[in-house]
């Protein structure tokens, strides 16, 4: 029976996407621009199997309930495409120490992409491959590409990936012991664009900020680059705080974070925060100040974990 594997980095967004056109076909509201890291890669192995239904084992583990739901959708979606009844036997492994804080859905629905379609005979490219992970999680559109990518907004065929012309940057991780997440990412993100009032207004300036970034990006400017990343943070929290229910991820060693990051700069080590649906905070840096800005996180006795990243690769068929 036919096997492949394929293996995909997580990636954080600088300019973030929260908010959906449709949610059937996982198109966003809004393009994102993200860095693919090279740190805590998804290595994931799908193999076509005899048996009358998918099985999904998840870091050694057999997977149920909504991760595994999610995969065998996936896969139904896949199967379509190829026009294959055949079920799949999908194992999963993410590299390093679990709760990191980085995005692992982005990862395991890029690898995932590219595993399942190398085994069921679907195209390979960056575009085809990048459109197919949207439809798994939204964010592993961009983890199809190395290092700085732009997701566009738009319908089915035009909704993918595509590299960006940037400088080099790095990352440096800061995890924040804040307990399991509340509200899925998911769940927070209807429920944002449903009940808050600043959703539209969040839509509305992200278009013009991802504009701004990639035009930042290309003319090789840093500063502005790291200026946008923390406004697309603050202002992405300030519309998910503002729904109702509220939701708030940000917990005060988060906010401390993004005032030690701060003192950083005025202190001549140009880092900017950034953060996701969660706790943790991510500083934005170039990367010969990584080590000074994962040192001052450390020494801020804020974090859990720090851990410093770089620019990292596209996905990859390792085999098959
Ligand atoms: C991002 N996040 O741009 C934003 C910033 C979290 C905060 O994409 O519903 O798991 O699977 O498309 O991609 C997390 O949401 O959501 C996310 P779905 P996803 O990275």
């Amino acid at each position: 029976m036919t096997a492949a594997t394929a293996r995909a980095y997580p990636n954080i967004a600088l300019v973030k996407y929260w908010g959906k056109q449709d949610a059937a076909l996982n198109l966003p509201a809004t393009g994102s621009l993200s860095l693919t890291l090279d740190v805590f890669p998804t290595t994931t192995t799908v193999e076509l199997v005899d048996g009358p239904e998918d099985a999904f084992e998840l870091n050694g583990g057999v997977a149920t309930g909504t991760p595994a739901a999610r995969v065998v959708a996936f896969l139904d979606l896949v199967r379509e495409r190829a026009g294959s009844t055949a079920r799949a036997r999908v194992t999963s492994v993410n590299a390093g120490p679990t709760g990191a804080g980085l995005a692992s859905s982005a990862s395991g629905f890029a690898a995932l992409a590219a595993a399942a379609s190398a085994a069921y005979g679907l195209p390979l490219d960056a575009p085809s491959l990048s459109r197919l992970a949207r439809r798994g999680s939204g964010s592993a559109a961009r983890s199809i590409l190395p290092g700085v990518s732009v997701w566009h907004a738009g319908d089915d065929e035009s909704s993918y990936a595509e590299p960006v012309a940037s400088p080099e940057l790095a990352m440096v991780v800061a995890t924040v012991d804040g307990g399991p997440k509340a509200v899925s990412s998911r769940e927070a993100m209807n429920r944002t664009a449903a009940t808050s009032p600043y959703y539209d207004g969040w839509v509305t300036s992200t278009r013009a900020t991802l504009d701004e970034m990639v035009a930042a990006a290309e003319r090789g400017d840093y500063t502005r680059m790291g200026e946008l990343t923390e406004l697309s943070a603050l202002r992405m929290h300030a519309s998910i705080q503002a729904c109702d229910p509220p939701v708030r991820y940000l917990a005060p060693a988060s906010v401390a974070l993004f005032d030690r990051v701060a003192a950083l700069r005025s202190e001549g080590v140009e880092a900017y925060a950034t953060a996701d649906a969660g706790p943790n905070v991510v500083a934005l840096c170039r990367p010969q100040d990584r080590d000074a800005v994962a040192d001052a996180l450390r020494g801020s006795g804020l974090a859990g974990e720090v851990t410093v990243a770089g620019s990292g690769p596209g996905v990859e068929v390792t085999d098959g």
